[in-house]
């Protein structure tokens, strides 16, 4: 009778598995970092199997509740997070999961260690990879203003290894009038108040992880008159804590949970701003320049999470390949099935890849070890990357579930979970069609210059594929095309011409 049940699909420590960025690691850093590292990725690789997975799944099965009023109907507004969900905050801390990328005690290597823990966290993070994206993008943006005294404490706690003193943080930009085109849709007001702080009022339509400790927010500063400056020039980035030390929310009401499709194991409120409290932290009318900091962050993570969902599903799918028999065969035995499983392997390597370039870059950038040239890639392949891997996640999420057949169709098996959440990336932290705009602006304001960096490092990576001899008919042909693409691109001053398109 045991006969008729089928096996379930496993996958072991995801650190071991994962032979790909093994030899990504090998092959980039200094060997006694590598020692290091891999001695800790091996340890964080077992946790994520014992420990991690399982509370993975108790977040999905256990999803934040949100109580209104107690039972003497005083209004209460509480979100109810599980057991399993505060204690992923705790690992968090104790993994140093932001704390790494600030301490930076492998210098630029750094990120990219804190990018590989991630990765690997991810998908067995139950959601929690969310807040941790908007907690570093803070950090990021802390970080770069300088850390001003008022924000040294917020600093201190976003990148804390103690579970105690470690703060999450949201990041609340969008309204309803607005999430695309957040410089005119935001209808939030900042009143500044005799001694320097300001109070919020407004609606923010859309708050993921509203169960964090801080916020960065954007709001219009009204003059004596009550008036606002509109569009991108009224916003002002500020800083403000959710609740204070008693847990009482400050001056915030929550009207409801969003009811959604997945992400389903954090809480995404919806929350009216009655004279928040908060501090301003940009330059009057900077506030979206210095609110890109936090998106530049919170892309990569969301790069982060599409690979890691994309290589969870194909590692399942693998395993179920060796296990599962049709016609009178293992699967794996199948040319058919392992051409379409060999078709989703390619494109998570190629995203993996990607994804280590980028953070490579951006560790480079953090410790001023950066090029010029270096930084322009990085502000375009942040968009591309993100507008690129976040479809891409649903549409391999989507061909492996079919790999199970009708067991990938099944909640409890765990895998819809994975496809469910692989369909946001592609809508938050900026769709697609305005990444692609965000990569227009970028050619705009460095006239042509990050296109120009991109094609010679393309032809580089180019002519050192030549040198491979199965690859160098195609090398070769791609590396024609780049040639007259950049060309073109001489002859008609692409970055003069996208300019004016973007003025009009
Ligand atoms: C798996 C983990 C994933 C984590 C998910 C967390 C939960 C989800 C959280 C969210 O979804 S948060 C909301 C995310 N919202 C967005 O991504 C908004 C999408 N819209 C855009 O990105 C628009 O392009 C934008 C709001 C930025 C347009 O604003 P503006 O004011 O019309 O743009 P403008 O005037 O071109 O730029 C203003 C300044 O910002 C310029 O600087 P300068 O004044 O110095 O020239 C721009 O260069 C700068 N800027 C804009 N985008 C930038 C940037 N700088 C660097 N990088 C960028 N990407
Ligand atoms: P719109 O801006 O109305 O877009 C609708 C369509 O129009 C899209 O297809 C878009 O691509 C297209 N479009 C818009 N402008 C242009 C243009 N110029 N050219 C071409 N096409 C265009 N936001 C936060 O601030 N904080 C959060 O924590 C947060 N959490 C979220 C959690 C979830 C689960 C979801 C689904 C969303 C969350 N968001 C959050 C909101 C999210 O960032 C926005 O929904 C997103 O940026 C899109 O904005 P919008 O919903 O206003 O859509």
């Amino acid at each position: 009778a045991e006969a008729l049940f089928q096996e379930q699909p496993k996958t072991g420590n995801p650190y071991l598995e994962d032979t790909l960025l093994q030899s990504y690691l090998k092959t980039h850093l200094p060997l006694k970092v590598l020692e290091e590292m891999h001695q800790n990725l091996e340890r964080f690789g077992k946790r994520l199997l014992n420990e991690i997975q399982p509370l993975g799944w108790e977040c999905e099965l256990n999803p934040p509740v949100f109580r209104q009023f107690d039972a003497w109907g005083r209004r209460v507004d509480h979100i109810h997070t599980c057991l399993a969900w505060r204690r992923m905050k705790e690992i968090s801390a104790e993994e140093g999961l932001i704390a790494e990328a600030y301490e930076r005690r492998y210098t630029h290597w750094s990120r990219l260690y804190q990018a590989v823990k991630l990765y690997l966290f991810s998908s067995s993070s139950g959601g929690f990879s969310c807040p941790l994206a908007m907690t570093d993008g803070a950090a990021k943006v802390i970080e770069s203003l300088g850390i001003p005294g008022s924000l040294k404490n917020a600093f201190d706690r976003l990148t804390s290894r103690d579970p105690e003193m470690f703060w999450t943080s949201g990041q609340w930009m969008t309204e309803r009038r607005g999430g695309s085109d957040v410089a005119n849709g935001t209808e939030t007001v900042a009143r500044k108040q005799p001694d320097g702080s300001y109070r919020l009022y407004g609606f923010k339509w859309f708050t993921s992880a509203a169960d964090s400790d801080m916020a960065l927010t954007l709001a219009r500063i009204a003059d004596a008159e009550g008036q606002c400056t509109q569009g991108s020039r009224g916003l002002s980035l500020f800083f403000l804590r959710v609740r204070d030390e008693q847990g009482k929310l400050n001056n915030i009401q929550v009207q409801r949970l969003k009811d959604k499709l997945g992400t389903r194991q954090m809480a995404t409120a919806e929350l009216w701003l009655q004279g928040a409290r908060a501090e301003l932290i940009s330059a009057e009318g900077r506030g979206v320049a210095a609110i890109a900091n936090m998106l530049n962050i919170t892309r990569i993570h969301n790069v982060i999470g599409a690979v890691a969902a994309m290589r969870r599903m194909i590692s399942l799918s693998r395993d179920y390949a060796c296990k599962r028999v049709a016609f009178g065969k293992l699967l794996k035995n199948h040319p058919l099935h392992v051409q379409t499983m060999a078709r989703m392997e390619v494109q998570v390597r190629g995203a993996f890849l990607l994804l280590m370039d980028i953070v490579r870059l951006l560790g480079l950038t953090e410790t001023n070890l950066a090029s010029e040239q270096e930084q322009l890639l990085l502000r375009l392949l942040i968009p591309v990357a993100k507008l690129y891997t976040g479809k891409q996640a649903s549409a391999v999420a989507i061909e492996a579930m079919e790999s199970f057949g009708g067991q990938g169709y099944m909640e409890d098996t765990g895998l819809p979970v994975i496809l469910r959440d692989a369909l946001v990336l592609s809508i938050w932290e900026g769709t697609t069609n305005v990444l692609s705009l965000d990569v227009l602006r970028s050619l705009a304001k460095s006239q042509g210059q990050v296109m120009a960096v991109f094609l010679s490092t393309v032809k580089k990576k180019l002519e050192l594929a030549s040198g491979i001899k199965e690859l160098s008919p195609a090398a070769q042909r791609a590396q024609e095309a780049i040639g007259s693409l950049q060309q073109f691109m001489t002859n008609m001053g692409i970055g003069r011409a996208l300019s004016m398109e973007l003025a009009a």
